[in-house]
């Protein structure tokens, strides 16, 4: 709550429905699927579906340009008033689709100045941003982090693309990691609102997510958001990982008790699509798919 906060950060998190347990009853948030490209492989992504980042499989979203984001933007934002933040989460990296994430941002904060802006990146092409997004007024940033071993993480990655060319094995791992160390820590030493949110893949990270959970405190994520890994048959198989299983809740939760004392965890994660509307839990997508919007 407020009173354990320091008064600017509180700015920042008392409307922001991801941030904040509290403000999830009241106030909305909506996603615009503008940024398809990704720049690596997670063994968990099946890219039929939205970013595994900040999604549950089994609906493919709508992809829209920068102008018809923004133009579902402003036409969500006039009927549903609880609207406080515009995030983008795919479906591929917000980051590595920078140009026309940025596009999007830009269109929005001129017509809507009070929105807040947030995004979610599986870090890659962090770094070199920062500068853009503190001057862009993003201040939520999200960071899939999923290990902080390229041992562990060469189970999850198969490939990265990097510095023009593709990447295997354990160097992939290591260049995201050292990646996704260093974005975080640009961030936060800017004053950034960072969430670190974590896949929980049993028998892959599950054990070493209290070590995730050490390094990026470390570095000052202000959030921690532990989520089950969906696996969904119906849907077919994600890309390397075929067969794997989700944790259990009762797994999920004994992880989530494990980590109390390290950066303030997330309960409250509903697993959003990347072109989710309105309050958590909530999909009110469908209302203002491009054909209703006229
Ligand atoms: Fe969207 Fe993510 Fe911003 Fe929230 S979602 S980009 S921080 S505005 Fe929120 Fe959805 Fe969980 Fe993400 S409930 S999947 S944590
Ligand atoms: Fe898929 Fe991973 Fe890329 Fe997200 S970051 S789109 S889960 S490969």
């Amino acid at each position: 709550g407020a009173a354990s906060l320091p008064p600017d950060v509180w700015a920042k998190v008392k409307d922001h429905p991801c941030y904040s347990e509290e403000a999830h009853h009241y106030f909305a948030r909506m996603h615009v699927a503008v940024a398809p490209a990704c720049n690596i492989q997670c063994n968990y992504c099946n890219r039929k579906f939205d970013c595994a980042n900040e999604s549950r499989p089994g609906v493919v979203s709508e992809r829209l340009t920068p102008e018809e984001g923004a133009r579902k933007v402003l036409a969500v934002a006039a009927s549903v008033p609880q609207l406080s933040v515009l995030g983008i989460a795919g479906p591929g990296d917000a980051c590595y689709d920078w140009v026309r994430t940025r596009a999007t941002f830009a269109l929005v904060a001129r017509r809507l100045p009070d929105i807040r802006l947030c995004l979610s990146t599986n870090g890659l092409a962090l770094p070199e941003l920062v500068d853009e997004i503190v001057d862009m007024n993003i201040d939520h940033v999200t960071v899939t982090i999923n290990m902080v071993d390229p041992e562990v993480g060469e189970r999850i990655y198969p490939w990265i693309y990097h510095d023009h060319r593709r990447w295997t094995g354990r160097d992939a791992s290591r260049i995201l990691h050292e990646r996704q160390m260093e974005g975080l820590e640009r961030l936060t030493a800017r004053g950034v609102l960072v969430k670190v949110n974590s896949v929980m893949i049993p028998g892959i990270n599950d054990a070493h997510l209290v070590e995730v959970n050490r390094q990026v405190t470390a570095r000052g994520a202000f959030l921690h958001n532990i989520m089950p890994l969906i696996s969904d048959p119906a849907h077919g198989t994600a890309f390397g990982l075929a067969g794997q299983r989700g944790p259990t809740a009762r797994e999920l939760a004994a992880v989530q008790d494990r980590l109390e004392g390290g950066a303030k965890l997330m309960r409250h994660c509903r697993q959003c699509r990347a072109d989710a509307v309105g309050l958590l839990g909530e999909d009110r997508g469908q209302d203002f798919t491009l054909d209703r919007l006229g």
